[in-house]
């Protein structure tokens, strides 16, 4: 049998895209070899769901600190550090706080993170807490932290590494990079969980560089899909107090408002919701047809692909793609409570197991 294919020449997301990235050879890059995650196909759960389409989910779960946001983070605090900054700050709904922490600590830097007290999933409290973050549990939601590290930023004193810091969309970018290189072409159509709307703006402005440069012919259509309790792009107007077990995109006020509807316009696509049942039913199918374990937020769009089935939205034949934005170790609560059943405890005999088998 041949070696086992090695991936370590990759470089990390800025040294592969550097030519479509803001950055000089002055720019001290920050990586932890972000990027180059698989772009899975999974027809069993196509047909599971009655599809006939190509679905590959590009597993972000697979990045350093276990999500997408590992691409921004190596920008944003490349870019901190190459400006002298010292500290990097963040509100988080626990995936940017996860990926801040650990950049910052990779760069020499201190990092302060805002979370909304008691609405993070273990797995992300776990990395802020492990890296080394001075981590405040706001007693609010995601949108009053962001409102006070806004706030912070104006000091001058710290850099803001939350997607309103413009280097966060730059990196985020190169995942569309990676997925019109994997297909040869963009894809039909584009699903993505949407909370503060930064990754759809910058998976949509990827699309376009892509294609404005001749390495893609096509746009797909990109489908952003929200939690029912926490819709403001959907419902058109700020959420005060919203609600989802998805707690990744637990977030009423996005940040990226403009961006996410521009893309959702430009490319004809939709923005749109579901339910937390609906979720959670898309997130168990997920791991048992394909054997696929993400966190909630990424099952929105998975039980967008249900509703659009239902609907009759998608041409059979279509190639789409779906991001899958966090691992789902990060929430291992949800999960335990989700799966529906419970280790059955046994006499340590082989009788005791055959039983539990039903042998
Ligand atoms: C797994 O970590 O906002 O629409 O503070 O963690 O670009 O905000 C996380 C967002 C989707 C939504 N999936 O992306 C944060 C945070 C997962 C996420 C989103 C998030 P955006």
């Amino acid at each position: 049998m041949s070696a086992a294919p090695s991936n370590s020449s990759w470089p990390g997301v800025i040294r592969r895209y550097a030519e479509y990235l803001p950055v000089t050879d002055a720019t001290p890059v920050v990586t932890l070899l972000e990027g180059n995650t698989p772009l899975v196909p999974v027809p069993q759960f196509v047909e599971a769901i009655g599809g006939k389409f190509d679905l590959f989910l590009k597993y972000e779960g697979l990045n350093p600190t276990c999500s997408f946001k590992d691409r921004g983070m190596t920008m944003a605090v490349s870019k901190a550090k190459e400006r002298g900054a010292k500290v990097v700050v963040c509100a988080s709904t626990g995936n940017t706080s996860a990926s801040a922490a650990a950049y910052a600590a990779r760069a020499g830097m201190r990092c302060v993170v805002l979370l909304p007290h008691g609405k993070i999933a273990l797995g992300k409290m776990a990395q802020a807490l492990m890296y080394g973050a001075t981590t405040i549990a706001v007693e609010g939601n995601f949108d009053q932290a962001l409102n006070i590290v806004r706030e912070l930023g104006e000091t001058g004193q710290v850099e803001v590494v939350n997607s309103i810091n413009p280097f966060r969309i730059e990196g985020q970018k190169t995942a569309a990079f990676e997925i019109c290189d994997a297909l040869g072409d963009a894809p039909d159509f584009h699903f993505l969980p949407v909370g503060n709307a930064g990754n759809i703006t910058a998976y949509w402005k990827g699309y376009r560089e892509y294609q404005g440069v001749g390495k893609s012919d096509t746009l797909p259509r990109m489908c952003g899909w929200q939690a029912a309790g926490a819709a403001p792009l959907v419902d058109g107007q700020p959420v005060a107090n919203p609600n989802t077990i998805a707690t990744a995109i637990r977030i009423g006020n996005p940040a990226s408002w403009t961006g996410a509807m521009d893309a959702v316009r430009e490319s004809e696509g939709l923005i749109d919701k579901v339910t937390d049942e609906e979720i959670l039913h898309a997130y168990k199918l997920l791991a048992r047809t394909e054997g696929i374990f993400v966190e909630p937020a990424c099952a929105a769009p998975l039980a967008g692909l249900i509703k659009s089935v239902e609907r009759n939205l998608i041409p059979a034949g279509s190639l789409i793609a779906a991001t899958m934005t966090g691992h789902g170790l990060k929430d291992p609560d949800t999960a335990i409570g989700a799966a529906g059943f419970q280790p059955t405890v046994v006499q340590p005999t082989r009788d005791a197991v055959l039983q539990v088998m039903g042998l």
